[in-house]
């Protein structure tokens, strides 16, 4: 084949990928419903970002620049469009933020041409990822993301150990970015989140303080902050309002996802959690709820994941991760969760404000012990027996 049929057939696969109808999983639970077909994996990006198009300088039509992943992304409803902030990241591991648009948030997505600029601070980072978007009331769009830097203080000789930080933007247009100063605080973050709404006349974050770059350690889970400034944005007083509890999903660490949906019971929240087991870290997400007059005050909390790997989704970079740090809420009540699998392709499952509510009013909370979660086993059944017999 020649370069010129190569390229047609490349051209042909690429745009069949990336138009492919997706369709609802069969499987139910009532709560959501997975579509079947990732909605952007490394092979979505365009060829133009991989091939250099040149039959003389590339006369065999060789890939120029890998694509490994595409990952955690932020998701924003913005003039009607789907958009989705995705983490790309590239063969050589360092991940950037570029913009992909669906017409109806479930396929059909396509990568802008250019990945986002995004302006450093003057101490640049090495990497950043997993940027949380927020249309915040005072007219911006935020996205908050992590910054990180090898450590400064790690020993010579260490190249692994590593500082994050939250890196702070904002847009009006998703296409230009005014980069401010990283959030300050007393710790190492990551998974910062804008609340959309003032709160007291300020800025509201979701944090989660850690005492290393891996290991949460004393930070007790995911925490709260009032912020007078985004410009210059510091953390002075910062409270728990989601702690980890040993032997539950989220007993090693935890974070907030995107930021909470409003609804009229309260604030739905979607999350992560974490626990080690012998083949790694198990990552997978989780909700609760927050009271409107106080979105810092937990009012209800299911107990156990809401979702967690399948097939596939076990497989990847990142073995046993479901990471989500973005959804969409539609007027009509749809929510659309947009959730990584196993740190390589980017997946969407469908459910609505009204059964995610539920859910959450409606599950059992985690007993925290065997004994209880049999108790709360037998009410259950002990329900549906007299319904049985009727
Ligand atoms: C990776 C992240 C990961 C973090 C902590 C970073 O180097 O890029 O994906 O969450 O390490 O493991
Ligand atoms: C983290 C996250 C994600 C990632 C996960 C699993 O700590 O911040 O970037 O998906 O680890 O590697």
């Amino acid at each position: 084949m020649n370069f010129q049929e190569k390229l047609d057939e490349l051209q042909r696969e690429h745009e069949a990928l990336l138009t492919r109808h997706n369709i609802p999983d069969e499987s139910y639970n009532g709560i959501y419903t997975r579509y079947r077909y990732p909605i952007l994996t490394a092979a979505h990006t365009p060829l133009f970002w991989r091939f250099d198009l040149d039959e003389h300088t590339n006369p065999l039509l060789l890939e120029r620049i890998g694509m490994n992943a595409t990952l955690n992304s932020g998701a924003i409803k913005w003039q009607g469009r789907y958009l989705l902030v995705v983490r790309v990241e590239g063969a050589d591991r360092k991940s950037f933020f570029a913009v992909a648009e669906s017409p109806n948030g479930i396929d059909n997505f396509r990568f802008w041409d250019y990945p986002i600029t995004m302006p450093d601070t003057e101490d640049p980072a090495t990497n950043i990822y997993d940027m949380r978007l927020t249309a915040h009331e005072d007219g911006w769009i935020y996205g908050i993301f992590c910054a990180e830097r090898h450590d400064p203080a790690a020993p010579q000789g260490d190249l692994s150990s590593a500082t994050a930080t939250a890196g702070i933007a904002r847009t009006r247009d998703l296409v230009t970015w005014e980069r401010l100063p990283d959030l300050k605080a007393r710790s190492q973050q990551r998974n910062v989140v804008l609340h959309p709404e003032f709160v007291d006349g300020k800025y509201a974050l979701y944090t989660r303080p850690q005492d290393g770059f891996i290991d949460a350690g004393s930070g007790g889970g995911i925490g709260w902050a009032l912020v007078d400034d985004m410009t210059h944005a510091e953390i002075r007083d910062e409270k728990i309002i989601n702690l980890r509890h040993y032997h539950t999903i989220k007993e090693v660490k935890n974070g907030e996802g995107p930021h909470p949906i409003r609804t009229p019971k309260g604030w739905l929240h979607l999350a992560h959690g974490v626990r080690g087991c012998a083949s790694g870290l198990r990552y997978v997400l989780y909700l609760y709820m927050t009271a409107l007059d106080d979105p810092s005050r937990v009012i209800a909390e299911p107990g156990g994941y809401f979702m967690a790997p399948v097939g596939e989704e076990y497989v990847g970079d990142v073995m046993n991760v479901l990471f989500s740090n973005g959804w969409i809420a539609d007027d009509n009540g749809r929510v659309l969760i947009y959730y990584a699998s196993s740190d390589t392709r980017m997946h969407v499952a469908e459910s609505s404000v009204e059964r995610l509510v539920d859910y959450c009013l409606n599950t059992p909370a985690d007993g925290l012990s065997t004994s209880a979660s049999v108790e709360t086993l037998k009410r259950l059944i002990d329900r549906n027996m007299k319904i049985m017999k009727r």
